[in-house]
């Protein structure tokens, strides 16, 4: 066991202050030789100088100031190279290395490997290391020269351009960084360009380098790049820093992208869109994640973590700057609705079970098991709450003066707080807990009417509640912005969204002179990340969902609907309520936007009935889940049958495609509907779309509609016909099939899969298609038999030594699998045995195994 802690952090003894690279590029044999300035941080003080260095990093050469020293004083061991105090001077001195490693056989995908003939890099967490011997850490920053050798035609590196001849370039990144934000590519590559003019006048070259066959699909990455840099000098004042920022497509990444300093590289699902070939889903990512990485550049990069405990620090600030960047490039209602259902299937679910750890954990085991939706988007969610509590102005001080006192700085949770403390004189020691803590708090809401005090006195009593975690039996109260707003029995809102801020275990807010009895709408806009249960019948629902002024309180309400309708009929239940005919009145609203009429039609998935389920105490069974929402479905379908219909034809969208807010909009209610009267109509309108379909928005829509009936097997055939040679769209297709089954057919249909010639699952993103596609589709990876469990066994078991961040991170789809009855614990805990008893599993698949099994 590897533990790495929280308490242990020390700095490095050593400022490294300088680094120069030189690559000689081989597909088997590339020599690295590395420069390193050094200085020791307390001359008085003689440490060893301990570099990390992966098994596959051969050791050539290495001097200190220019000289050999005593073979002695060099230990190398699994992954460290030491050199002994007693063999370094107490002032500045040049370390140089020359090794060798091999990128062909690096099917990890961490270092330098070759995707398509072409050389690439990913060094985030602790990839540098299997380049060179480097203190690879995020707090040893320094300034990096590289010099590439090659015959390739495109050499790129980080920082700005020094030298180009042929056979080589030479790079100079000025901006000190640590060794994770490093990254080469080489390779016959060909850009979409353009430039952009920051508010001081630096004219930057921007640069989409992808395959030549594939630059006609780069343009929108570019758009999206444009928007994103105007954007952060708009909203943050933050103006990029060098000549040049290129972003490169790789087909084979084991991340979506990574924001190295000036040169971002990017799995190419996350660059390449063309109507034909990507969905407005796709398009909608594609825009956050350029975003996203970009504004790394400033959070992260200009201001990095001083270790991986504090990832959350630029990965959760990072995320909620991206989700308001989305936020003001589209509908900012519907992406608040959209982020919260994530956060609800993939952190909720994770801090309920046995993977649950706080935003900023206090060990690891394996760094890049801690790449979660709970460092990333509840990381994200807390500072929503931050701005919440000190008001968007409070929130400009704070970023202003965190931006102006660490830029440069390899910072923590710790001085990311004090900001907001400086800035807003706010004690937020006791908000800390959201990062040190983890789990979702429950908070319960009971309201006391007494019409004849004080011209009628509302009394909201709130409880908070956060069940144990593993390692963490006792939870304390938390901070919690409660926004809430009344709304009168006639409709009208009587008093616009105040914020609540909890403190206490139990709290009462106390309002007056209302005269009638409001209806509350409660965790407006979801305020805070937790569940709320509150008594509230279906009636007051279903007000709530005709008259709530805030659109995801609105959203919500029908939610609720359709869980307390579902759940109940997935125990045998009647269902009660009317949620068919309150959504009947919402979507003959023509006056509300048609992507959240989209959201409202379509029915909670089948996982998160389930998880609602589990949070009442209650053991969720799969197949009575998926039978209840296939028959609610087809309920609405039959009793808004001629809606639907007018909904359909008039909701076409005439013209070329454009993947902006408004066409998409129209697109996914259109979709929605499809999705429902396909359930009545045969498939006819499901296999017209697909056959005259000018984009793959529509055509993905039809084909999922018909699977799902049992049907679409020529859609299928035509669209591998159509797109064979193209990988991303046939991810598509492999992903579809388990994804969309019938549950009984769910682990056949991926197995069958599994067994084709072009099943390359030695690609990340060909094997996250199948096994995901299969884990997606709930009643079939939970098949009573243990057919889904098994066939993910085995292919985990098949990946892990070849990518183990792969394997690791997929095997996460078992981490609900203590919520189900006896028969299916028994099997998913056999096959998680079986995975745990493999001889020579990696540590990242370990890490995770274990503690699913503890
Ligand atoms: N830093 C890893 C990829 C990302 O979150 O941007
Ligand atoms: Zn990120």
């Amino acid at each position: 066991q590897n533990v790495q802690k929280l308490a242990d952090y020390r700095p490095y003894p050593f400022v490294l202050t300088a680094t120069r690279l030189h690559f000689a590029l081989n597909p088997a044999a590339t020599e690295v030789r590395a420069a390193l300035s050094f200085s020791p941080r307390d001359a008085d003080m003689p440490q060893d100088l301990v570099l990390d260095g992966g098994r596959g990093v051969e050791l050539l050469s290495l001097t200190l100031d220019g000289e050999v020293p005593d073979p002695a004083h060099v230990i190398r061991r699994n992954e460290t190279l030491t050199l002994s105090a007693a063999a370094l001077p107490p002032h500045p001195f040049l370390l140089e290395t020359t090794v060798r490693i091999d990128p062909s056989a690096n099917t990890a995908c961490e270092g330098l490997y070759i995707s398509n003939g072409m050389f690439c890099t990913q060094c985030e967490a602790e990839g540098f290391r299997h380049i060179t011997f480097y203190p690879d850490r995020p707090d040893v920053m320094a300034t990096f020269h590289v010099t590439i050798d090659s015959d390739l035609p495109v050499l790129l590196s980080n920082g700005n351009p020094v030298g180009q001849s042929q056979g080589r370039a030479e790079w100079h990144d000025p901006w000190p960084k640590p060794s994770y934000l490093f990254a080469l590519v080489a390779g016959e590559l060909a850009a979409v360009s353009d430039s952009f003019t920051t508010r001081s006048g630096r004219r930057v070259a921007l640069n989409v380098w992808v395959r030549p066959r594939d630059q006609d699909r780069a343009g929108f990455a570019m758009e999206s790049l444009i928007k994103s840099m105007k954007w952060d000098e708009d909203v943050y004042g933050r103006e990029y820093d060098l000549d040049v920022f290129n972003i490169v497509a790789v087909d084979d990444f084991n991340m979506g992208a990574m924001e190295n300093k000036g040169l971002n590289i990017f799995n190419s699902k996350l660059v390449l869109a063309s109507p034909d070939t990507a969905t407005d889903g796709d398009y909608e990512r594609i825009e956050a994640v350029i975003a996203h990485e970009y504004f790394h550049n400033w959070t992260g990069n200009r201001i990095t973590c001083r270790d991986w405990f504090q990832l959350c620090l630029k990965e959760g600030l990072t995320v909620f700057r991206d989700q308001q960047f989305t936020s003001d490039m589209r509908s900012a209602a519907v992406k608040r609705i959209e982020d919260v259902q994530a956060l609800r299937s993939r952190q909720f679910r994770e801090d309920q079970g046995p993977l649950a750890h706080p935003p900023r954990p206090d060990r690891y085991e394996e760094i890049n098991n801690f790449y979660t939706a709970t460092v990333y988007e509840k990381g994200a969610e807390v500072i929503g709450m931050l701005k919440r509590l000190v008001g968007d102005d409070g929130y400009r001080r704070a970023l202003d003066l965190y931006f102006d006192r660490h830029d440069g700085d390899a910072a923590t949770i710790e001085d990311w707080l004090k900001v907001f403390e400086d800035a807003t004189g706010r004690d937020l020691t006791q908000f800390k807990r959201w990062y040190t803590d983890a789990g979702t708090p429950r908070l319960t809401m009971a309201e006391d009417w007494q019409p004849g005090v004080a011209g009628g006195r509302l009394s909201l009593t709130f409880k908070q509640e956060t069940p144990p975690t593993p390692g963490q039996p006792e939870k304390l109260p938390r901070v919690i912005p409660i926004a809430v707003g009344l709304i009168g029995p006639n409709g009208d809102e009587v008093a616009p969204t105040q914020v609540l801020e909890m403190t206490e275990a139990s709290q009462s807010f106390i309002v007056e002179g209302l005269g009638a009895r409001p209806v509350v709408s409660a965790l407006r806009g979801f305020s805070a990340p937790v569940v709320l249960t509150r008594p509230m019948d279906d009636q007051t629902r279903a007000f709530l969902l005709a008259h709530d002024t805030d659109p995801f309180s609105r959203w919500e309400a029908g939610r609720d609907l359709a869980l307390s309708a579902l759940t109940a009929a997935a125990q045998g239940l009647a269902p009660g309520g009317d949620h068919v005919a309150a959504i009947g009145r919402l979507i003959a609203d023509d006056a509300a936007d048609p992507a959240f009429r989209a959201l409202c039609l379509t029915l909670p998935g089948e996982e998160e009935i389930a998880t609602r389920l589990f949070s009442e105490g209650k053991v969720p069974d799969p197949e009575a889940i998926h039978a209840a929402r296939e028959a609610m479905a087809l309920r609405m379908a039959e009793t808004h049958q001629d809606l639907l219909s007018r909904l359909y034809d008039g909701m076409a969208v005439s013209g070329p495609y454009r993947p902006d807010a408004a066409d998409a909009a129209r697109r996914s209610l259109r979709n929605a509907v499809l999705a429902l009267l396909t359930r009545i109509d045969g498939g006819e309108r499901a296999e017209i779309l697909f056959g005259i379909a000018g984009n793959m928005t529509e055509r993905m829509a039809a084909l999922i509609a018909l699977l799902r009936r049992g049907r679409g097997q020529a859609e299928l055939a035509a669209l591998h016909d159509l797109f064979d040679g193209n990988r991303l769209v046939m991810d598509k297709w492999f992903a579809v099939q388990p994804m969309a089954a019938l549950p009984a057919q769910a682990a056949p249909i991926a197995r069958t899969l599994s067994q084709r010639a072009d099943f390359d699952w030695k690609n990340p993103n060909r094997f996250r298609a199948l096994l995901g596609g299969l884990a997606a589709n709930h009643a079939g990876f939970h098949a009573a038999d243990g057919s889904g469990y098994d066939f993910t066994a085995e292919w985990l078991l098949r990946m892990d030594p070849f990518n183990p961040q792969i394997a690791a991170r997929m095997s996460a789809v078992f981490e609900t699998w203590t919520r189900y009855d006896a028969g299916r614990r028994a099997k998913a805990l056999a096959a998680l045995e079986r995975i745990a008893a493999a001889d020579g599993l990696s540590r990242n698949t370990r890490e995770m195994v274990s503690r699913m099994i503890a």
